[in-house]
């Protein structure tokens, strides 16, 4: 049954991956120039960027989600977000507890891994210079894979005899071993395909099993790389080298620190700022508003982050980034709706509103999966826009993604 999505940010020490939920949402997870700083997970809730249903539909006014908000066709839908404490080599054998902080990923559909692209934390996320970023990128999906892999390894002697003894088949027993990563078969079924082993499961060499979890790790957990700390001078030769190593789909240039600053002085009253957007505006720039002055060093720092981050790169890339995860996981919004001609619905107190609920679901996932997940299966017959009949065996798409699931007998 497919339940929320949920995107995990992993790396090493003192990477950003608090700052960075802290950007996204309104948690207030403690952030620390020192590694370690967290240590239990934050989960908090972010928003990703849509476009609504209700512009296709021209009903943008009407339009009031129960969860989130929707402003002129431009939908926020919460989506989960969770923090992990940091990962140094080593992590996958226990080291800095990184056993527990793998485990706290198990069930993350999407990472985010934060790299300090500004190579002023060494490999422990301690205070350095001039370090080089790239070799982190390697060596974190390496120490996720020796981890899935260290835990398959363990026990693939009985995994064999067991698998020989009841004649299973090789997605079934992986699926086994793998649902505690929050896999499904359907998963196992799609990476074993796209590997094309030939040899039965119980021949499988070393490398095969190697090539196996190497497959499952890029099938179970898509990685965006986040590139944080732009703002830091030594950051663009770090960017330039990561770039011509890395698919250029996987990268979203950030800076988290700088979003939090400009988030902290707009609630201060002291700047205007559209978030995602390169647009910040201070009392020099509109005297007559009712901004705040800042003080010199601030108005400076602002003049810094507007040369080096906001123009150059078009925002502070924190939203990008989670656009880019929604990408990655080809995540589709999909709308339950009481009455399929008018989208409406109305809440407790009697107001009608359209498209109120909206659900995040992947790109595979059919009409009766998200029934059986909305409903607990309990549903008759299954409308789509306009009173036409869906099957539950149709897949979710960009177009089949407004849905009534009725309970009762159907119409004639
Ligand atoms: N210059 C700069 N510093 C940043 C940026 N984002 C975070 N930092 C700093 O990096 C340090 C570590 O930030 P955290 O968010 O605590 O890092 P973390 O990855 O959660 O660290 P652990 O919890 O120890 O694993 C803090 O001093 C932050 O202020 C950024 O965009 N630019
Ligand atoms: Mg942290």
């Amino acid at each position: 049954m497919p339940r929320d999505p949920l995107i995990a940010f992993v790396g090493k020490p003192s990477a950003g991956k608090s700052s960075m939920l802290n950007a996204l949402t309104d948690a207030t997870a403690k952030v620390g120039n020192f590694p370690f700083t967290t240590i239990e997970p934050n989960r908090a809730v972010g928003y990703l960027q849509i476009k609504c249903a209700c512009a296709r539909f021209g009903k943008q006014e009407f339009c009031k989600p129960t969860y989130g908000t929707c402003n002129n066709g431009t939908r926020h839908v919460p989506i989960q977000l969770l923090d992990v404490a940091g990962l140094v080599p080593g992590a996958h054998e226990g080291r800095g507890l990184g056993n527990k902080f793998l485990d706290d990923l198990r069930h993350a559909d999407c990472l985010v891994h934060v790299v300090d692209v500004s190579g002023t934390t060494d490999a422990e996320g301690k205070e350095t210079r001039g370090y080089d970023p790239s070799v982190d990128i390697e060596w974190l999906r390496g120490e996720i894979v020796r981890w899935v892999g260290g835990n398959l390894r363990e026990k693939w002697g009985s995994i064999v005899r067991r698998h020989v003894a009841i004649k299973g088949n090789a997605v079934d027993t992986l699926q086994g071993q793998f649902s505690g990563y929050g896999s499904t078969a359907k998963l196992v079924a799609r990476f074993l395909d796209r590997l094309g082993i030939k040899q039965p499961l119980d021949h499988w060499d070393d490398s095969t099993i190697e090539r196996v979890v190497e497959g499952f790790v890029d099938e179970k957990f898509p990685t965006v790389l986040a590139l944080n700390k732009v703002d830091h001078g030594d950051a663009d030769m770090n960017i330039a080298k990561i770039a011509k190593q890395q698919k250029p789909g996987s990268i979203v240039l950030c800076s988290a620190a700088t979003e939090n600053l400009l988030k902290r002085l707009k609630k201060q009253g002291y700047i205007q700022y559209e978030e995602g957007t390169e647009f910040v505006d201070t009392k020099v720039d509109i005297p007559d508003s009712d901004l705040k002055p800042l003080d010199e060093k601030l108005q400076q720092r602002i003049e810094d982050l507007r040369d080096l981050v906001l123009y150059r790169h078009g925002s502070t890339g924190v939203h990008q980034v989670l656009q880019r995860a929604a990408d990655l996981l080809g995540l589709i919004p999909v709308y339950t709706v009481k009455n399929t001609h008018t989208f409406s619905s109305s809440d407790s107190s009697g107001k009608t509103a359209v498209f109120r609920d909206c659900t995040l679901v992947r790109r595979g996932i059919t009409v009766g999966d998200v029934a059986q997940r909305i409903m607990g299966g309990d549903c008759t017959f299954i409308e789509g826009v306009g009173g036409v009949r869906v099957s539950e065996d149709d897949l979710i798409s960009e177009k089949n993604n407004i849905l009534s699931f009725k309970i009762g007998a159907r119409a004639a």
